[in-house]
């Protein structure tokens, strides 16, 4: 295919920027929001005067690492508005992601971050071939979840034709896709792998009667082997793109068609890799802990958040002409954080639900598999004795209890397991609570 790499850069002038004016704009756009922070956010104040700084310290980008780090705990302790910097009136909308217990975490917008969002996720759709003749499909989930609503407003902002799926119905997707000439996909790779596996089980040839051209899949880690086989089903390009609720939702950095790493929109956030116990800056190639700092965000900002993503960023040149850094394949984490059909899940959460069900021990296992291209999670979890003699009917009530209760927390269907008092398995170090058996 003939490379038509001009065309498909959204802002040049952002995209392309020289790297010395690049960390100008940097410094000055970190200037104020750690003035912002500071007058606003009474948890950032404090932090920084418990470190002796005042916004004054902070010059240019090099300063970045005297600031406080932000953890997904300080979002649960401010819920809900804690961290918000803007006043009620400008906050124009909220989204919101799995937080580590019961409670989600929440991210606020002005309509200025709105707006800067969708520019980040315009430059991901034009880098996979999107202009105002495509039309796209977005079958990520719309609501809290940032990708529905996320790559809608991308696509929206280059004038494509956007089909607002949301997830799930796999016929429906593949009879839309075909009847309506759908060119660009956006979805998380799995279901991709999915969708593009009933497509031709179907009999379906893409090259006959499909117009697709690229797909547009993140949300979740996933593999170069993937990659490859999602482009055989559908005879398209897979581009990754990478995202959180925290800093904006996806868009955060996407892929090229060079597909060697994803550009971080760096002219909106400034990444870090850290030493994760260390928690020290580490050098350009290093593999550690991403960290990312926004620099346009009005309504939430963040200082050194912490993603507990493994990976590693290249400052080197990239053959598409863009400037930005590139991020690798998130390659783990540093936490136990799952990601089960591209839905965050922490065990912690899964315990807040079981501590409150009658008749279960607080000792589970989670084992997550893939079938059919899609993950399924088992809770294997011990009844207490009095519920082990309890009948089947009683049995059956309480697998349904613990599944509609997990249902409401982390938005997922689990299957249930119960097993035998004293039969999972104690450690006698750190509890060994996942069996992940998918083959990433
Ligand atoms: O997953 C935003 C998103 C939506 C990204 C659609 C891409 C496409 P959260 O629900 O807050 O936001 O989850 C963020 O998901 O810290 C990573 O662990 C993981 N993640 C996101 N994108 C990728 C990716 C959205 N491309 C968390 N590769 C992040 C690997 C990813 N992991």
């Amino acid at each position: 295919m003939a490379r038509q790499t001009e065309r498909r850069i959204w802002n040049k002038a952002a995209e392309c920027m020289d790297r010395e004016q690049l960390r100008e704009l940097q410094s000055e756009r970190l200037r104020a929001v750690v003035q912002r922070e500071y007058e606003n956010v009474p948890m950032y104040r404090e932090r920084m005067q418990a470190k002796g700084l005042t916004p004054f310290d902070i010059r240019t980008v090099d300063d970045l690492r005297y600031l406080p780090f932000t953890e997904k705990t300080d979002l649960r302790d401010q819920y809900p508005y804690g961290l918000f910097a803007a006043p009620r009136q400008e906050i124009v909308r909220i989204q919101g992601s799995s937080g580590t217990t019961g409670k989600p975490i929440v991210a606020g917008y002005t309509a200025r971050d709105i707006e800067n969002w969708s520019e980040m996720v315009a430059r991901a759709v034009t880098a996979a071939g999107g202009t105002n003749e495509s039309i796209i499909q977005v079958t990520y989930g719309y609501g809290l979840f940032t990708g529905g609503l996320g790559l809608h407003q991308g696509a929206s902002k280059v004038g494509a034709q956007v089909i607002p799926m949301s997830s799930g119905n796999t016929a429906r997707q593949l009879m839309m896709m075909e009847d309506l000439g759908t060119n660009i996909l956006c979805c998380t790779p799995s279901y991709a792998l999915f969708l593009g596996e009933t497509l031709r089980e179907n009999g379906v040839n893409p090259k006959e009667r499909l117009q697709m051209k690229a797909g547009i899949f993140g949300a979740e880690p996933w593999t170069e082997e993937m990659r490859q086989r999602i482009e055989e089903l559908f005879e398209i390009d897979a581009l990754d793109i990478y995202g959180l609720t925290e800093i904006a939702g996806p868009g955060v950095a996407f892929e090229c068609l060079e597909k060697h790493g994803m550009h971080v929109n760096e002219d909106h956030v400034i990444p870090e890799i850290i030493d994760p116990v260390t928690e020290e800056p580490l050098p350009y190639g290093s593999k550690g802990e991403l960290v990312f700092t926004t620099i346009t965000k009005e309504g939430m900002p963040m200082l050194r958040y912490r993603t507990h993503d493994i990976c590693q960023l290249d400052a080197t040149p990239c053959a598409c002409g863009r400037t930005f850094v590139r991020m690798a394949r998130i390659t783990g984490r540093t936490d136990d954080m799952l990601i089960i059909r591209g839905v965050n899940v922490f065990p912690s959460q899964i315990e807040s639900v079981l501590v409150n069900v009658k008749g279960v021990a607080p000792h589970y296992m989670l084992v997550v598999d893939r079938v059919n291209a899609t993950d399924q999670l088992e809770v294997q979890v011990e009844v207490t004795e009095e519920a082990f003699s309890d009948t089947v009917s009683g049995m059956e009530r309480l697998t349904r209890e613990i599944q509609e209760k997990l249902k409401s927390v982390i938005g997922l269907s689990a299957r249930i397991k119960l097993v035998a008092p004293k039969t999972i398995p104690r450690s006698e170090g750190k509890a060994k609570r996942i069996v992940d058996n998918r083959k990433l």
